[in-house]
């Protein structure tokens, strides 16, 4: 298994893509492998600018990537994207939508459209995304695209595992009012409006821009608003500049690193939160755990104490 895992990170790096895509499937399943994989390839990692696109269903993130990917590959990168659904476990039809309507980019060997499955819980598909960027960097990706259905949390935190978030919106379908009350302005760093050739385009626009305006900002970065019509590419070269102008903010102010180490402290969080549920399980089912559940069973001790117990036996410290 590891001479196999050896040759799939060396097809990785010499540019074949059907290794890439057994080393995608490999980091969705996680486990050893995945890791085995990882350890490999996170030399190579590291070096794409990753964009966000995220939204609720519908709003036109699909047509807006695809519309994206022209304008990037116009100016030579190589773009990977990934489309993550963490609400539905189902590789469904919103994905062989997103399938279809990126073929016309399939042929094209610098660009690679890969649809991520649902982990169960929105933390092991994040985990899942972050490998899988690594995949495509060392395979030499210079943009990911990470598209996200959804505007919830889970969905932001699949979002957030990019340097640049755009959120996608509509005329008139109610969503700035939405993303105001949950708070998910905050996450945005460019705004789309999508549909702008759909009546109230530019209402909604200024309606963003005035909630942007009263909104407490985390950072001294001024989110743009911008319109587009992702169906005939109308807007593209302004969002693909807007993505530029976030991306020198980050580096010139210092928060590109500030951000990536926030991720990776959100990562080793997840990853340690994952190893000690299964090492729980894995316990929990030896006999001497068995009698501490007896104990409690019997009311000769209480569940708080059995927990610090049982904590003081995975970790060592207590846990605290
Ligand atoms: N009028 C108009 N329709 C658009 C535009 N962009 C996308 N659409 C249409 O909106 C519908 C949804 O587009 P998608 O790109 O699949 O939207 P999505 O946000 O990816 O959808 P989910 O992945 O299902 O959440 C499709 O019928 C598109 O053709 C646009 O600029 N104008
Ligand atoms: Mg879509």
């Amino acid at each position: 298994m590891e001479a196999n895992l050896e040759t799939i990170s060396n097809e990785i790096l010499a540019g074949n893509r059907r290794a890439l895509a057994r080393a995608l499937t490999i980091v969705e399943d996680g486990g050893p492998e995945a890791s085995s994989l990882v350890r490999r390839l996170f030399p190579y990692s590291g070096r794409a600018q990753l964009i966000g696109v995220t939204g609720s269903p519908g709003v036109g993130k699909s047509t807006l990537v695809d519309a994206l990917i022209a304008e990037i590959r116009r100016g030579g990168l190589k773009v990977g994207v990934l489309a993550v659904d963490p609400t539905s476990p189902f590789t469904g039809g919103a994905i062989l939508g997103d399938r279809i309507r990126m073929q016309e980019h399939t042929l094209d060997r610098n660009v690679f459209i890969r649809s991520m499955a649902n982990r169960g819980h929105a933390g092991g598909t994040a985990l899942a995304t972050y490998d899988a960027v690594r995949m495509l960097e060392a395979f030499g990706y210079e943009v990911v695209i990470i598209e996200t259905v959804g505007v919830g949390q889970s969905e932001l935190a699949i979002a957030q595992t990019a340097d640049t978030t755009i959120l996608v919106l509509m005329p008139g379908s109610g969503d700035e009012i939405q993303a105001i009350k949950s708070g998910i302005m905050e996450i945005g760093d460019i705004f789309v409006v999508n549909k702008g050739d759909l009546p109230g385009a530019s209402k909604t626009a200024s309606e963003v821009m005035h909630s942007l305006e009263l909104a407490k900002l985390p950072t001294a970065w001024k989110p743009p608003v911008l319109i587009t019509v992702a169906e005939t590419g109308e807007g593209m070269p302004e969002v693909w500049a807007a993505i530029g102008e976030h991306r020198k903010f980050l580096e010139a102010s210092g928060l590109l690193v500030e951000r990536r180490k926030a991720k990776v402290q959100a990562e080793l969080e997840e990853l340690v939160a994952d190893m000690a549920r299964s090492n729980l399980k894995a316990s929990l089912a030896h006999s001497h755990i068995q009698d501490l559940l007896a104990l409690v069973v019997g009311r000769e001790l209480d569940p708080h104490s059995a927990a610090e117990g049982l904590m003081q036996e995975l970790f060592g410290n207590g846990g605290r």
